[in-house]
């Protein structure tokens, strides 16, 4: 009641669904052998395994997607942008032992893609907003095991806006929640299936990095400036429903899922569903240097020593 927002304009839901269908199909129906790129973006990522290490000391098996080339990145994850409607083509290198599959949260999924393949796949880009690649032939395991990047479709307006006529910002940050349970990740590298009926997630990433990495990167540590309104693209491929806590700021939740919010007031704590992604605007009516977690306190440790996992700062001047 206290804090008026300007009203969201916004695509009917049934102009978005619409449109969604349209990219699903289109994403489904031209996987492209050995493709040229067909549009205005063409992003080429592998998919390896790799060893991480965390503050307890443990090194711990991953898979992820990693950007090659020109492909943009965010922390330790591929970064994929480009405008809604136009083309977009995705090569998919694949370093693993085990065939997998491309798949964009709303779309659908792309080719599989057999070990020591390349295979591309291409689709006009959806509606204005956040987005997740993610791997399909495993999916709801292969998040926790690090499979995931973020793809964000940008309005066609070409405003520093969340989509045409939607809410503005000057500044905008990337910030993807994993959890994972060392155990899956260690039976995925000996090629063997994750107990999934057991999920006791004990290492935390953001960006696929933990603090104090997730500090020391100026694109998950948070800098910003009295007045300025700071775009934050929440999103979680991990297994826990997140409650991502703000010190110091309540934010404006400006879309769960890409559709619009219209009834959450700004709150200090806010929910990123596993799979799911949120659209928050900070504006930066205060200086100082303050905390960002999950409010869960063990996905700010790394398997229970404090502090480390999911915690970053936002440090405004
Ligand atoms: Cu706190």
């Amino acid at each position: 009641m206290s804090n008026p927002r300007p009203k969201p304009v916004a695509p009917t839901r049934r102009a978005f669904l619409a449109r969604s269908a349209q990219a699903a199909a289109a994403l489904t129906a031209t996987p492209v052998l050995g493709a040229r790129a067909a549009g205005r973006a063409a992003w080429t990522v592998e998919a390896v395994a790799t060893q991480e290490s965390f503050g307890d000391g443990a090194t711990v098996p991953f898979f992820r997607f990693q950007a090659v080339g020109g492909t943009a990145v965010r922390g330790r994850l591929p970064f994929l942008e480009a405008t809604e409607g136009a083309g977009a083509t995705l090569t998919l290198v694949n370093r693993l032992a085990v065939a997998i599959r491309p798949g964009v949260t709303g779309l659908g999924v792309g080719p599989l893609v057999a070990p020591g393949a390349t295979r591309s796949v291409s689709f006009p880009m959806p509606p204005a907003g956040t987005y997740l690649l993610q791997e399909a032939r495993f999916a709801g395991v292969s998040g926790p095991l690090g499979f995931a990047a973020v793809i964000v479709s940008r309005p066609s307006s070409g405003r520093q806006e969340l989509w045409n006529g939607g809410p503005s910002y000057d500044r905008e940050f990337i910030l993807h929640y994993q959890d994972s349970d060392d155990r899956w990740n260690a039976a995925a590298a000996a090629m063997t299936p994750p107990n999934t009926a057991v999920y006791e997630p004990n290492y935390f990433t953001l960006n696929g990095l933990s603090y104090p990495a997730t500090d020391a990167d100026p694109d998950t540590h948070i800098a910003c400036q009295m007045g300025e309104r700071v775009l934050l693209r929440l999103s979680n491929s991990g297994r826990v429903r997140q409650s991502i806590h703000f010190h110091g700021y309540h934010v404006e939740v400006a879309a769960r899922g890409n559709v619009p919010n219209t009834t959450l007031p700004p709150k200090d704590t806010v929910e990123v569903p596993a799979g799911g992604t949120t659209d928050l605007i900070l504006t930066v009516d205060q200086t100082g240097l303050y905390p960002v977690h999950p409010h869960s306190l063990t996905a700010v440790t790394a398997n229970g020593l404090y502090p480390y996992g999911q915690l970053t700062l936002i440090e405004a001047v």
